[in-house]
């Protein structure tokens, strides 16, 4: 028996198997991430403040396979290729050395998110994957260390290992990388009394013409409107990170709205420019403030696609999804709540 196989094998007599599955939940940045200052190590310019969904989630069950010579990714049943299986790959290699092991793995991965929803399903993806390949390769990892992980796989997910609210914490800017890799990951948010909701309006499920990946690296390679933005972005943390704790779901509501379309802005400056916003994500827009002309409290928030996230109260949720879902026409309407963080469900896995 080889030394790999042994130490599997004291895997298993740990865990029960080789194996272990993890769910996750997609999140939503109310102070958006955009912009690596370190690509390799997925480091921000700027710290971003999301909060973690309690639908769609993503379900990944890694399993260890001594005998396979190359990884095997499943996506809802589909064989991963391209870039997509890459990146997973790379992202297991990463565990595989922090853990010592060379074997293979077996991944497994169900998505609750309907195609092409704007909603980062990266984030939910990579969060789970994080926690179920730590476990599966007994990476002995808490919550800072599994968001450390997370975001190694997709900056975003980093938020996802957390339930709530969650920081993303840039880290120091001026350590050098190694250094700045340790402090840069996601924590809980503190929050006074709120009971907000995201309304999801989802007004087109085509596929993006440009990944945030790339356009987010053109942005800040090429945007003269890109430093002011982060420069107003870390003034827009530290005032939600007060009205969290005031629980003044306007004041949130405000800030998110107006970094959201700062972010697009310094998109808009990017050469060529990067426009992920479409006609019905205007109209969309146009019923936000009609709704808060008629005295409800909602307030857009728009990523790296043409869907819009209004948050408001819960208990004004319905009457927001009926006036986004008139804008939206022929859209869907989702209503989040605050979700759960990432965690393992079984760590028996097979
Ligand atoms: C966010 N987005 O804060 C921002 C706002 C989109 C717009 O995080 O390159 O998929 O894998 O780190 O996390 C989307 O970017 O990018 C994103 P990578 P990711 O939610």
């Amino acid at each position: 028996m080889s030394e790999q196989q042994i130490t599997v094998r004291r895997l298993q007599d740990r865990q029960g198997a080789n194996g272990a599955t993890a769910v996750a939940h997609p999140n939503i940045a109310l102070i958006k991430y955009w912009g690596k200052r370190d690509e390799r190590l997925f480091l921000p310019w700027t710290s971003s403040l999301s909060m973690t969904l309690d639908i769609f989630p993503t379900t990944t069950r890694v399993h260890l396979d001594a005998e396979a010579s190359d990884d095997e990714v499943t996506f809802n049943g589909v064989p991963a290729a391209g870039e997509e299986r890459r990146r997973i790959a790379g992202f297991l290699d990463l565990v595989r050395r922090r853990a010592g092991l060379t074997h293979r793995a077996v991944v497994d991965t169900r998505n609750t998110v309907p195609t092409g929803a704007g909603l980062a399903s990266s984030a939910s993806g990579f969060a789970a994957l994080a926690v179920a390949a730590a476990a599966a390769y007994g990476l002995d990892l808490d919550g800072t260390g599994l968001s450390r992980l997370a975001r190694r796989g997709s900056g975003s997910a980093s938020r996802s290992i957390f339930g709530g609210f969650a920081v993303w914490n840039a880290g120091n800017p001026t350590a050098p990388p190694a250094e700045a890799d340790l402090s840069s990951y996601a924590e809980p948010v503190r929050t006074g009394d709120l009971d907000p909701a995201l309304v999801i309006a989802v007004v087109n499920a085509g596929p993006k013409e440009v990944s945030s990946r790339a356009a987010m690296r053109r942005t800040v390679e090429t945007s003269p409107l890109f430093e002011p933005w982060a420069a107003s972005s870390r003034d827009d943390l530290t005032e939600m990170r007060a009205a969290l704790l005031r629980g003044d779901l306007d004041a949130v509501g405000e800030i998110a709205e107006r970094n959201s379309l700062g972010m697009h802005a310094t998109m808009l400056g990017a050469r060529p420019a990067v426009r992920y916003l479409a006609p019905a994500s205007l109209t969309v827009l146009d019923s936000v403030l009609g709704l808060r002309r008629d005295g409800i409290p909602a307030y857009a928030t728009m990523d790296a696609g043409p869907n819009v996230k209004v948050l408001c109260r819960r208990t004004d949720a319905d009457r927001v999804a009926e006036a986004v879902r008139d804008a939206a026409a022929g859209g869907t309407v989702h209503i989040a709540g605050p979700g759960q963080g990432a965690r393992l469900v079984d760590a028996g896995g097979r």
